[in-house]
């Protein structure tokens, strides 16, 4: 009751908390799209490769709402990502668990997206998607795999999902939201 209550009193008097830039980005086919619209509408959609972006913002949690940039991965857009870098407040880099084949590419991404100067410090959260698939790795294994514990001075988790059935989504934007606030009291110039 408290809880709709609350959401009633923010949607007459509009959102006062804090609003939180996070991209989306990882290989092509890692699942970016059919995690946003899970978190948007809670609907799996049938997805086409993202040329382009697609934003949305998602329903606050702990007080931040997230307006999420899905940015299309293929090979050949990758190098528009830099474009959108400046001012984030959170990277979610989502991973295919089961796409053994092309963890390197991933890790490679991921690197070299955190080696931007717009992106420092900006807290990371991987999402190790398709759990549901025979071969998934798990997100423990995967923090070997992508090398997470070498990367200096951002806060990372990584949380195991299913997009298709929305599995472990919550929590991601749980933790999250959890390293926004962190970043928030460390970074005097944030929004
Ligand atoms: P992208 O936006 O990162 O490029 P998409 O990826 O969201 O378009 O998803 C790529 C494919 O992976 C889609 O299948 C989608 O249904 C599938 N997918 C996404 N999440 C999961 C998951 O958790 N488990 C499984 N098994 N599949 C998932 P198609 O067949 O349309 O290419
Ligand atoms: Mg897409």
């Amino acid at each position: 009751m408290g809880k709709l209550l609350s959401k009633i009193h923010a949607s007459l008097l509009g959102f006062h908390g804090i609003k939180a830039r996070i991209l989306l980005l990882g290989l092509d086919a890692a699942g970016k799209t059919t995690i946003l619209y899970k978190l948007k509408v809670n609907e799996t959609v049938i997805t086409v490769p993202t040329i382009g972006f697609n934003v949305e913002t998602v329903e606050p949690v702990h007080n931040i709402s997230f307006t999420v940039w899905d940015v299309g991965g293929q090979t050949k857009i990758r190098s528009l990502w830099k474009h959108y870098f400046m001012n984030t407040d959170g990277l979610i880099f989502v991973l295919d668990s089961a796409d053994t084949e092309r963890f390197t590419e991933a890790r490679a991404e991921l690197k070299m997206i955190l080696k931007d100067e717009n992106m420092q410090k900006v807290p990371v959260l991987v999402i190790a998607n398709k759990q549901d698939l025979p071969g998934a790795q798990s997100p423990s294994e995967l923090i070997e795999v992508l090398g997470l514990r070498k990367l200096q001075g951002h806060e990372w988790h990584i949380q195991g999902c299913c997009a298709m059935n929305g599995n472990g989504l919550p929590d991601c934007l749980e933790m999250l939201s959890l390293m926004i606030k962190r970043y928030q009291r460390q970074s005097p110039q944030w929004h």
